[in-house]
């Protein structure tokens, strides 16, 4: 008997989930993504059976042209696709707007559709990323307003995150543990039915609310792990000392084998110029929103918060380190010719979600200098940036490395020199040893690297 999955949302978490469960004997798998200027060739692409992800995605391809021959994956703009489908994911997106709150536009819309089309006894699972709270006070009301069923009755409800991350979309899926929670204990059942035939990990059941937390929870962790970096950057480049060297020793502090659960003893991230994506820079706040929504007592999480701040004025900091750079050559910002290398929020990418190139480049241009952004990956940004690297380094007074993409590690500094009006490099992600730098002929200046004590 087909076992008929349809998954809502053709984007890098919903296409390589749907391409696998596809891939499974006896499943049929239909795609919903609605027909917006900005993703509708999406649905033409997959209905060739062609995959729309760009960057490099291992297997990603491959598995979508297997599947599309076998007829068991179709993309569709409809949702009355819903109608016999035993398994309904949902994977759109969910932004926030700029105060910080969530956008669900997408979302609601998509659970109106859904519970209008669905059957008796169909599994809905959340994947997207949402405030805790969410699958329980607002998709749960939609589905059972338009269904005129009740969760873990008439239908089952779950949550179910995923962990992918660009460059291992099917390898996370496959590979990486699943954590999974239900209205009731049979919808989590539901749900861990249909991914033990795609998770070879272990599959973790818990309830909605903690599954939910612990999506955002895991992103945030990181984020303030890195804002702790970024701290440690900012009193290191007070004192005069490599932060890059701090984090090394501070790493160097062994797991203890005999405590597993003690590790990692240390596991020191790096500072950097900036926290980009589409992951960090949201989550914590979904969490917060999820806290203040539905918290039974006050409390303000204000080392989240400090995280995130710490993380967003990064490259406020960068352009602080221009302008100084500057200052000690008796030169102005302003009509000065800045050069920013890498518009990615991430080395060797091509995707600009917030990045932090952005921000530096609105307060360079805030200050008055003329600013240049090179990218030798990116597809499109909503600011200029040229392709040409000599064009982007002719007569510039500062280069400010923001990006580590492969193609700007060991360029050739002596050369380069020649085409600077002042040889002033900013390096926002340790890309070069400060001492080579010099004898190259440069000022050199980095995140995290003090001026005073001589440091590499
Ligand atoms: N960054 C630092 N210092 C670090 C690590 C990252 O400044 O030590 C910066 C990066 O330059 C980037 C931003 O943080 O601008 C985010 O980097 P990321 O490596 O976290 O990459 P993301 O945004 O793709 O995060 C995703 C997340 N995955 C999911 O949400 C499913 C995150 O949980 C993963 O840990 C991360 O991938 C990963 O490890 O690749």
């Amino acid at each position: 008997m087909t076992k008929k999955i349809v998954v809502v949302g053709m984007g890098y978490v919903g296409i390589p989930i749907a391409a696998l469960l596809a891939d499974v004997d006896g499943f049929s798998v239909i795609g919903i993504q609605r027909r917006s200027t900005r993703s509708e060739w999406k649905i033409d692409w997959l209905n060739k059976g062609k995959n729309p992800i760009s960057g490099d995605e291992p297997g990603l391809s491959e598995l979508i042209s297997k599947v599309w021959k076998k007829g068991a994956f179709k993309v569709t703009d409809t949702f009355s696709m819903c109608n016999d489908a035993d398994y309904i994911l949902i994977d759109v997106q969910t932004p926030i707007n700029s105060d910080r709150t969530p956008n669900y536009n997408s979302l609601i819309q998509a659970c109106e559709e859904i519970g209008k089309h669905m059957k008796r006894q169909t599994t809905v699972i959340v994947e997207s990323t949402v405030a805790p709270g969410t699958t329980e006070n607002i998709v749960k009301p939609i589905l059972e307003r338009e269904s005129g069923m009740r969760a873990g009755e008439g239908f089952y409800l779950a949550f179910g995150y995923e962990r992918v991350m660009p460059g291992r979309l099917i390898r996370n899926i496959i590979h990486l543990p699943k954590i999974v929670g239900g209205v009731t204990e049979e919808s989590t059942k539901k749900a861990v039915e249909l991914y033990s035939k795609i998770v070879q990990a272990d599959i973790y059941s818990t309830d909605l609310w903690t599954a939910e937390v612990a999506k955002v929870v895991e992103n945030a962790y990181r984020d303030v792990n890195i804002a702790f970096a970024n701290e440690v950057a900012l009193i290191c480049e007070s004192l005069g000392v490599n932060a890059y060297e701090v984090r090394k020793l501070v790493n160097t502090l062994p797991n203890d084998t005999t405590n597993p659960e003690t590790n990692p003893v240390r596991n020191m991230l790096y500072p950097g110029s900036g926290v980009g994506g589409h992951c960090l820079p949201k989550d914590p706040w979904l969490l917060i929103d999820g806290l203040n929504k539905y918290g039974k007592t006050k409390y303000i999480p204000r080392m989240i918060i400090a995280g995130r701040e710490i993380n967003d004025a990064m490259p406020l900091h960068v352009a602080d380190l221009v302008e100084g750079a500057l200052h000690e050559r008796n030169i102005s910002i302003i009509n000065s010719k800045i050069v920013i290398l890498g518009a990615a929020f991430l080395e060797n990418s091509a995707d600009t979600r917030n990045s932090p190139s952005i921000v530096l480049y609105d307060e360079l241009i805030r200050r008055g200098a003329q600013v240049v952004i090179h990218d030798p990956i990116i597809q499109n940004l909503d600011r200029p940036f040229i392709r040409d690297f000599e064009e982007a380094l002719k007569s510039a007074q500062a280069v400010v490395l923001m990006t580590k993409h492969k193609e700007y590690q060991n360029l050739n500094l002596r050369v380069l020199i020649n085409k600077l009006k002042t040889p002033i490099l900013i390096d926002g992600r340790n890309t070069y040893d400060k001492k080579e730098v010099e004898k190259a002929g440069w000022m050199y200046k980095g995140v995290g690297k003090g001026k005073s004590r001589d440091v590499q």
